[in-house]
């Protein structure tokens, strides 16, 4: 649900990027963040632990301009992606109003893609959302594996493991690069403002 401040006339929309952990949601926001001059961004807050780089949640609030005479304001989160953080993933995805699954491309990873977007659908169930009633995008990430002899998925198999049900738009994407990502950020920006004016702004 977004966050209408009617004295500032701001509407927050929250973004949450989710994935199983090392697929990249850090990486793309990092990118973001040193892509984005200061006038647009707000502070980056992240939680550096030992063997994983977010414990918590990355919080980036970009301002996208005006909607019905509300100025948008878009929150990016990340969330952990360690099956014992699972009581954190599902706090973050509290009031989501657009969400970016990344996927790895690794193969090794195929397995834990298809159980994280499950863990999504599961979570999301707890606030009865269904996954189609929130705008979403996928990115496959580390496409630029393809160029290395490290086992790659392909983008269809992706497709087949991921989209086959939901039939929404999906990118490829280098995070580290920064190829795709702001693509995909576009296209789900894009997604949840017009939602959100939809649920919020129709009734008036
Ligand atoms: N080759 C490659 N590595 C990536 C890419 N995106 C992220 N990584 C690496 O994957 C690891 C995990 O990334 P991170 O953003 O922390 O993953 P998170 O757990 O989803 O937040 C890091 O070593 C990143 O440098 C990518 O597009 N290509
Ligand atoms: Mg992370």
């Amino acid at each position: 649900m977004a966050l209408i401040d009617l004295s500032k006339k701001e509407i927050h929309c929250k973004i949450v990027y989710y994935g199983p952990g090392r697929c990249g949601k850090t990486t793309n926001l990092i990118y973001i963040y040193n892509a984005m001059g200061n006038a647009a961004r707000g502070k980056m807050l992240t939680i550096e632990t030992k063997g994983d780089r977010t414990l918590f949640f990355d919080l980036l609030p970009l301002n996208i301009g005006k909607v019905g005479g509300f100025d948008i304001r878009i929150q990016l989160y990340t969330v952990p992606g360690q099956a014992i953080y699972e009581a954190t993933r599902k706090l973050v995805l509290k009031g989501v109003d657009g969400l970016v699954f990344v996927a790895d491309s690794l193969k090794v990873r195929r397995q834990r893609n298809i159980e994280s977007l499950e863990d999504l659908k599961r979570n999301l169930m707890e606030y009865n959302l269904s996954i189609k009633d929130v705008p979403l995008v996928l990115q496959y990430n580390k496409r630029d594996l393809v160029q290395t002899s490290i086992p790659i998925l392909t983008i269809e198999e992706l497709e087949s493991d991921l989209n086959r049900e939901l039939g929404v738009k999906s990118f490829p994407a280098s995070a580290t690069k920064g190829q795709g990502v702001f693509d995909t950020l576009k296209e789900i920006s894009k997604q949840t403002v017009k939602h959100v004016a939809r649920k919020y702004l129709a009734k008036k």
